[in-house]
């Protein structure tokens, strides 16, 4: 069946730069395309970060033979207290990887608030493998895979987590990745993640306080630097449709 790929990005001018509001990913069905077009544009008008002076929306066709499937990751929680502990359980779930240098590698985040894509970080020697240190590397075309008719509003009512969950899914399908670190920009959400495919999606359910506006992404390289352009290519333009456990 033919589907349809719809993209928000909203933004505002601040001193001459265009500052990242919010955006967002869905695939749906062909009768779907007006109802979640009219979604997203309300969600960029109501953002927490304020009010945007310009929203894009792209909407292209996908062809069925195009879009692979993935199931989502398994999903845990770890509750803590302070974002002081939540980073420290951080650090301690990278070792758990096999990733000794979570310390050195969690010192690179604040490079990433305000950029509108993810950091990709050689696991080994840390270098950034962004083409664009400014914009980092976007993860686009997936959702979740709804059925036929379903309507959009069945689903939970956690919009971040089920939107992450479909990331990092796509992030960590790709062999060369081996682990995700994420917390949201949104001042009024600090519950962030590790995910990796070895321990699934495991939520921290406090990495900062509360009003915080910065936030971000590091994508984990484990893998040739000849692999690098294929592996943002995958990031950036495989369509990818996830399915839940039981659906
Ligand atoms: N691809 C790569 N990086 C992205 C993308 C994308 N599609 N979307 C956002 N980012 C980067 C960007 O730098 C943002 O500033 C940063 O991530 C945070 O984005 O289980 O809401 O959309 O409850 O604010 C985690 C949910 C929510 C945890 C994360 O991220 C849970 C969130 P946000
Ligand atoms: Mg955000």
């Amino acid at each position: 069946m033919t589907r349809y790929s719809l993209k928000m990005r909203a933004s505002r001018r601040e001193q001459e730069k265009s500052v990242h509001i919010s955006g967002a990913e869905k695939i749906v069905e062909p009768e779907q395309v007006e109802q979640v077009a009219a979604q997203l544009i309300r969600r960029a008008m109501t953002h927490p970060k304020g009010s945007p002076n310009q929203i894009n929306i792209k909407v292209e066709r996908l062809e069925d033979e195009q879009i692979i499937r993935l199931q989502a990751l398994p999903v845990t929680t770890i509750e803590t207290a302070t974002a002081e502990d939540g980073w420290r359980v951080v650090a301690e779930l990278l070792r758990k990887l096999g990733i000794p240098n979570g310390e050195a590698i969690l010192r690179f985040l604040p490079q990433t608030y305000g950029m509108r894509g993810a950091m990709l970080l050689d696991r080994s020697d840390l270098e950034r493998l962004e083409p664009d240190h400014d914009r980092g590397v976007r993860a686009t075309y997936m959702d979740y895979a709804r059925q036929t008719g379903t309507s959009l509003k069945t689903r939970g009512s956690n919009t971040h987590f089920n939107e992450a969950l479909v990331l990092a899914t796509k992030v960590l399908s790709h062999p060369y990745l081996k682990a995700e670190i994420c917390f949201s920009d949104d001042p009024d959400y600090v519950t962030g993640y590790v995910a990796s495919k070895e321990l699934g999606y495991v939520r921290i359910t406090t990495l900062k306080e509360l009003g915080d506006p910065n936030g971000g992404r590091i994508f984990l390289y484990d893998g040739p630097k000849d692999g690098v352009a294929d592996c943002i290519r995958y990031l950036q333009e495989q369509p990818v449709l996830v399915e839940r456990c039981g659906e």
